[in-house]
């Protein structure tokens, strides 16, 4: 790995991947994104990992897509190096990802701090969809995740003018968990991490999946999918022991079988 730093035990059952190029504010060149997709792929089937946190440094968690690299491609180009696949394939990671962003996290940067499942942001952070301002417009899903967190007007705005949100108004508009001091914003992002390590990785996989499913169905259909993962759940062991653990007063000891 070149443009990833990766540590599988940074704390007890979670992993850190660290995005790291640093000279480039860490801009998602087509290497990068293959590396955190294999990287990702390999933490989610090693049964130590129950949660990751994705970061980038102090200055950027990472500033978009490699312009540089993007600007002289062809339509055709960009379709034959089927980069969606590679998003897609980070998305449907089934172990919870909490992204711990300083910094700019502009255009990609931002779609990728949205992909994970949560934001822990240093009171630096900066996010935006700029992608306008180059002649484009988001492309791996800014338009809509955006506007599903913050609400059309204001995604708009974004959207339309590249205009940055600070990592306060952020919070205030549900994008983000929260904002800590800068010094603390990884360590924050590592409990969090560590907190849902200490869950049924079973009933944490069954959670997410649920929970993303309301972005995605009617409510109807949503409830439905839910039910389901929910029943799921009373045939894991780890259902049988989270329940012993409660009556019997003491602390479980989770599996994930
Ligand atoms: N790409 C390439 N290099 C970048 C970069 C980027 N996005 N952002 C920064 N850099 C490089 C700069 O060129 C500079 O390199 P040198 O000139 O030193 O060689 C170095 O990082 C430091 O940047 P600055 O000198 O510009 O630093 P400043 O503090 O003055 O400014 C900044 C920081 C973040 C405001 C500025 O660098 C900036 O505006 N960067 C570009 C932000 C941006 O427009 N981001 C959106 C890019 S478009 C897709 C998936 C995703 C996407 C597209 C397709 N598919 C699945 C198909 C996403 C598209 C985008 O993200």
């Amino acid at each position: 790995m070149e443009f990833i730093l990766v540590d599988p035990q940074a704390r007890q059952h979670v992993a850190l991947i660290r995005l790291n190029r640093p000279k480039e504010l860490n801009a998602l060149n087509l290497q990068l994104m293959g590396e955190l997709r294999d990287a990702l792929r390999q933490l989610d089937e090693d049964e130590q990992v129950r949660a990751v946190v994705l970061t980038g440094n102090e200055r950027a968690f990472a500033a978009g897509a490699d312009i540089k690299q993007m600007a002289g491609k062809t339509a055709i180009d960009m379709l034959l190096a089927d980069q969606f696949a590679t998003w897609d394939q980070i998305r449907k990671t089934r172990k919870p990802i909490i992204a711990a962003v300083s910094g700019f996290a502009l255009g990609g940067g931002c779609e990728l701090a949205m992909t994970c499942d949560m934001i822990i942001a240093s009171e630096t952070a900066l996010f935006g969809q700029p992608e306008i301002k180059i002649g484009v417009m988001p492309g791996a899903g800014g338009t809509q995740r955006l506007t599903r967190a913050i609400g059309k007007a204001k995604a708009m705005e974004m959207v339309l003018t590249g205009r940055f949100m600070t990592a306060a108004e952020a919070e205030k508009r549900g994008l983000i968990n929260r904002v800590v001091p800068v010094e603390l914003y990884l360590e924050e992002a590592l409990k969090l991490a560590e907190e849902v390590a200490q869950m049924s990785p079973v009933a944490a996989r069954l959670a997410k999946e649920a929970v993303n499913r309301a972005f995605e169905t009617q409510l109807d259909e949503g409830l439905h999918f839910e039910r389901k993962n929910f029943y799921l759940c009373f045939a894991s062991d780890d259902q049988a022991e989270g329940m012993s653990a409660f009556i019997e007063k003491r602390k479980p000891r989770f599996k994930g079988r």
